[in-house]
């Protein structure tokens, strides 16, 4: 699995230089027909080509990434699988009520966060030290959520709510209670 740090970065990146291509490409173009004097007409083969590439470029960004979302291929096959770890976590009255102070678990084991509300929808958020999100989902009351993940990166992790759950959410923080050892 990819990193979803590394495919936002990497998209960032990649999409940058894309529509910076794009708008120099315009530019340009403005640039042509409006100049004073005889206009420097761009050859037409010379505009189709850089319109091909520009386009192929783009297509295979979204081919090249399609599989990169973390999550789709575990999803795909979570039938099948079965998990090293289920953590099985209550939210009630804004509090998560965990299983034990610490979840704990081996890099590369494959764990169950399994949510229940008692009363409203929340969310549930794991967060890296740099408060980017490794994975969430929506806990509804009355239903099963359950999110399976394996962590890829050793570290400490921290539980957040990721859906506003009125104005007592906010505190819905559980900070270094999710321990991935190596
Ligand atoms: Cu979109």
């Amino acid at each position: 699995m990819v990193n979803s740090e590394l495919v936002l970065n990497g998209q960032t990146y990649a999409y940058t230089i894309y529509a910076i291509v794009v708008i120099l490409f315009i530019l340009g173009f403005a640039y042509q027909v409006t100049k004073p004097g005889k206009a420097g007409v761009l050859k037409t083969s010379l505009f189709v080509v850089l319109v091909v590439c520009l386009t192929v470029l783009g297509v295979s960004l979204h081919i090249t990434t399609s599989k990169t979302i973390p999550w789709v291929p575990m999803d795909l096959n979570r039938a099948d699988i079965k998990p090293d770890k289920v953590f099985n976590i209550t939210v009630v009255k804004h509090q998560f009520q965990l299983p034990s102070d610490k979840l704990e678990m081996k890099k590369g084991d494959i764990v169950v966060f399994d949510v229940t509300s008692n009363d409203l929808t929340y969310g549930f958020g794991i967060f890296r030290q740099n408060k980017t999100m490794v994975c969430q989902m929506q806990v509804v009351p009355g239903h099963k959520n359950d999110l399976m993940w394996k962590f890829e990166e050793s570290g400490t992790y921290t539980i957040r709510s990721t859906e506003y759950s009125g104005p007592e959410g906010h505190q819905m923080i559980l900070k270094d209670v999710v321990i991935v050892n190596e």
